[in-house]
Parts: structure tokens; sequence; C-alpha cells
């Protein structure tokens, strides 16, 4: 094999080893909470603590509240955007770090906004993300389901159908340590768009929860999109490849 075709095959392998998924490809139906230039689809400036309505009404689904389990949005109750780190006294959620800090490693993941109850830590809460037009499949996370000195926590996430009964629910993990200041990752894909309605409810046996949600793919599971690679995503081990085989070449001349 000629020196020119060993550079060539080391630059297809490093990049054929190296590309990744890019979830942001699809990043249309992903709601991270994460304002652009400030500001939320509707042209909201994002403030801590701000009531968190049909912001997102763009990308077909509103959010509420449904303490009394009715399927639909209880007047007058509305989740709250909650700023990552100790923002004011309200948190979203207590960790070893401090209040709404993620653990080592996924500070990224939470990033500097997430969705939270319409009170601090009280006694979990029961978000409700209506749909415009129903969905066949959506994911998202429930982050810090740790343990408390009286008890754990645990959520169910609920699909309501079109008349707004369960059809179908995903149980967490009971809190625990390995949880804690982390996602929880769900996600429903279902054989028929069906799904018209999407609640959490709070069935752990800790009080004093609050509730803290992040990431919610509205319309697919997310990273089971079709993904278009992209070339900066060659990382750094894919740069090292090359370089040894170019450096091979230089000293091979
Ligand atoms: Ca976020
Ligand atoms: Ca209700
Ligand atoms: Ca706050």
């Amino acid at each position: 094999m000629t020196k020119i075709k060993q550079i060539f095959m080391g630059i297809v392998v490093a990049t054929s080893v190296c590309v990744f998924p890019n979830h942001s490809v699809n990043a249309a139906s992903l709601i991270n909470f994460e304002p652009v230039n400030g500001q939320l689809p509707d042209g909201s400036v994002a403030v801590d603590n701000m009531p968190i309505n049909n912001q997102f009404s763009s990308l077909g689904v509103t959010f509420g509240i449904d303490r009394n389990l009715d399927g639909l949005p209880d007047a007058g109750l509305f989740p709250r955007l909650e700023a990552v780190g100790f923002s004011d006294p309200v948190p979203g959620f207590y960790s070893a770090k401090g209040n709404d800090i993620a653990a080592p490693g996924f500070e990224n993941r939470l990033g500097s906004f997430f969705l939270r109850g319409v009170d601090s830590n009280v006694n979990g809460e029961f978000l409700l993300i209506s749909y415009t037009s129903p969905t066949k499949a959506a994911s998202g996370e429930i982050w810090d389901i740790d343990v408390h000195p009286e008890g754990t926590e645990q959520w169910e996430v609920q699909a309501l159908g079109a008349d707004l009964s369960v059809i179908d629910s995903i149980v967490s993990p009971v809190g625990t340590f390995a949880l804690a200041a982390s996602p929880w990752f769900w996600s429903f894909d279902r054989p028929e768009t069906d799904i018209h309605a999407i609640r959490l409810v709070y069935t752990g046996s800790a009080s004093g929860v609050g509730l803290a949600f992040d990431n919610f793919s509205a319309l697919s599971v997310e990273g089971s999109e079709p993904t278009t690679p992209v070339p900066e995503q060659t990382s750094a081990i894919g740069l090292l490849v090359f370089g040894a085989v170019a450096y091979r070449f230089r000293k091979g001349k």
C-alpha cells in the first residue's frame, strides 16, 4: 500500500470511528428550557421563577399543573422556570454542592435553566404537558430522585389518551443517592400516535420534595432521530489517530 493510500485510510478510519450522533440536529422538538439570546421561543425574556405555560406552544405543547388528576391544567397554577445555582432562596432541588447544582459530569446536561413545580420543595408536583396534536413518542428527564432521612422519592410518568385517561406509564426507580442531582431519563414510543398529554405524578414516601424537569423531547425519543454527522464532531481521538498516521508518513519520507 502506498503512503498516500495509508493516509487516506487513516482519515477514513478516524472519521468513521469518531462521528457521534448529533442530538442538536433535531433540536427543534427538544425543550431544554435554555433561552436563546435571553429569550424563550415566544420572545419572552427568561427570568428565574417565571410561570411557564404557553412559551413553547410553537412546538405544539403547553405546560400546566394537574393536582386534581383530571388531565386538564388547574386554573391559576403553573410550573416555574428555575435558574441553575443559588439564584434565590427558592430552589428546585437541593444537592450536596448547593441548591440547583448538577452532580459532577451533568452540568452541561442541566444547562442554565430547568422546570420546577409551583412551589419549592413541597410534596412533589403534578406537572401536565398538553399537546395541540397527539404524538407517538416523547422523552424527558426528572432530576434528583434521591433519598431523605424519612423516606425516598419516586415518580410515575403517565401518557394520557384522547379521553385524558392513562394509556401508558413508567415508574421511576426508588430514590437513591446515585440519582442525587442527576437525571433519570424516561421515554414513550408507542405503536399509535395517541399521546395527548403527559403527566408526572409524585409517588414517593418522602415529603418536602421539589420537581426538577429538563430536556423534554416533545415529538420523539431524544437520540432516536435520524442524524446528520457534521465534520466538527471529529473527536480528539480522531485527530490523534490522524496525527499518528501523518507523523509516520513524514518519518517514512
Ligand atoms: Ca436545561
Ligand atoms: Ca386538573
Ligand atoms: Ca429560584
